[in-house]
C-alpha cells in the first residue's frame, strides 16, 4: 500500500503541474494513462463499472466522476483530479482540487469552497486512531463545512481501499450517519469530502457518471488513502518533500 500510494502521489503531482488555461481534460487523461503505465501500474477507474477513462476530472459544479473530454480549461475554473491506480496487487486513491490560473485572482467564494474542502479532510484525519468509530468522521467534517457556510454532499462516501478499489467500510462525510466499523491498526481507507457552496443535493447527468450540484454552484473535493497505525494514522498519499510546491500547501500556494 505504501508503494502504490507513493506512485499515485507522483502521478497526481505530475498531472497537477500540467493544469493551466487552454488544455483539455482529454490531454490530462492521456497523460494519466501514460504515467500509470510508466510506473508498471493500471489506472483503476478504466473499465471499472464500464467507466471509459483513466481518471476523473471534475470542473466547477461537477462534484465528482467527471469524464475527461474536449472541454478546455479556462482561467477561473477549479478542477478536481482524482487518481486511482493498481500496482503489485493493491490500489491507491487520492484527489485534490486545483485553481486554473492564479488563486490570488479567484473569486472569494471559489477560494472558500476549495480551502474548506481541503480543511475538512485535514480535520477528519486529525481524529483517526484505533478505536475511533467510522460513523463519527462525518460530524467533524460537516461541522467544519457549516462553520464556513458550505454544505457537504451526502450520497458519495469514502471507502476501504486495499486489494479492492472499493471495500468496506463506507465512510460518510455527514453527521448522524449509520456507518458500521471501528478504526483498527492495519486498516486502509479513504476520506474524500465533497463540499459545495450552495445546496448539498446533486443531479446525475444522462451519461450516468457525472454528478453535479443541483443549483450549479461550485463544489470541491480532497481525498487521501489512510493507514490506521497502532497510535494514530499514516497518510499514505501525503505530498512529498519533492512534490511541486513542497510537502504541504501553504495559503500562498496556487
Ligand atoms: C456505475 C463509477 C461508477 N468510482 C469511485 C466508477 O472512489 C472513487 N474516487 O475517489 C471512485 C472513482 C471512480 C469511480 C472512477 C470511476 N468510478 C463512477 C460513477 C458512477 C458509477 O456507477
Ligand atoms: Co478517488
Ligand atoms: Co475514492
Amino acid at each position: 500500500m505504501r508503494k502504490v500510494c507513493r506512485l499515485g502521489r507522483e502521478v497526481l503531482d505530475l498531472l497537477a503541474a500540467e493544469v493551466r488555461p487552454g488544455i483539455t481534460t482529454d490531454y490530462l487523461d492521456e497523460l494519466c494513462h501514460k504515467l500509470c503505465i510508466e510506473r508498471d501500474s493500471y489506472p483503476s477507474p478504466l473499465n471499472y463499472k464500464d467507466y471509459p477513462k483513466s481518471f476523473c476530472t471534475s470542473i466547477n459544479e461537477v462534484i465528482c466522476h467527471g469524464i475527461p473530454d474536449q472541454r478546455v480549461l479556462i482561467d477561473g475554473d477549479i478542477i478536481n483530479l482524482d487518481v486511482s491506480l493498481y500496482h503489485g496487487g493493491y490500489h491507491a486513491d487520492l484527489n485534490e482540487t486545483y485553481y486554473v490560473g492564479h488563486k490570488a485572482k479567484a473569486d472569494p467564494d471559489t477560494v472558500r469552497v476549495v480551502e474548506t474542502a481541503r480543511e475538512c479532510l485535514e480535520e477528519a484525519i486529525k481524529v483517526v486512531k484505533p478505536g475511533y468509530l467510522v460513523r463519527d468522521f462525518g460530524a467533524v467534517i460537516e461541522k467544519y463545512a457549516k462553520s464556513k457556510g458550505c454544505s457537504v454532499v451526502r450520497d458519495i462516501v469514502g471507502h476501504g481501499v486495499n486489494t479492492h478499489f472499493h471495500s468496506p467500510p463506507n465512510v460518510p462525510h455527514y453527521t448522524k450517519n449509520k456507518a458500521v466499523g471501528v478504526c483498527k491498526p492495519g486498516m486502509t481507507f479513504t476520506i474524500e469530502p465533497m463540499v459545495s457552496l450552495g445546496k448539498h443535493q446533486f443531479v446525475t447527468w444522462p451519461d450516468n457518471w457525472t454528478i453535479t450540484t443541483i443549483d450549479g454552484k461550485k463544489s470541491a473535493q480532497f481525498e487521501h488513502t489512510l493507514l490506521v497505525t497502532e497510535t494514530g494514522v499514516e497518510i499514505l498519499t501525503a505530498r512529498l518533500p519533492t512534490s511541486p510546491g513542497g510537502p504541504v500547501r501553504t495559503p500562498e500556494d496556487v
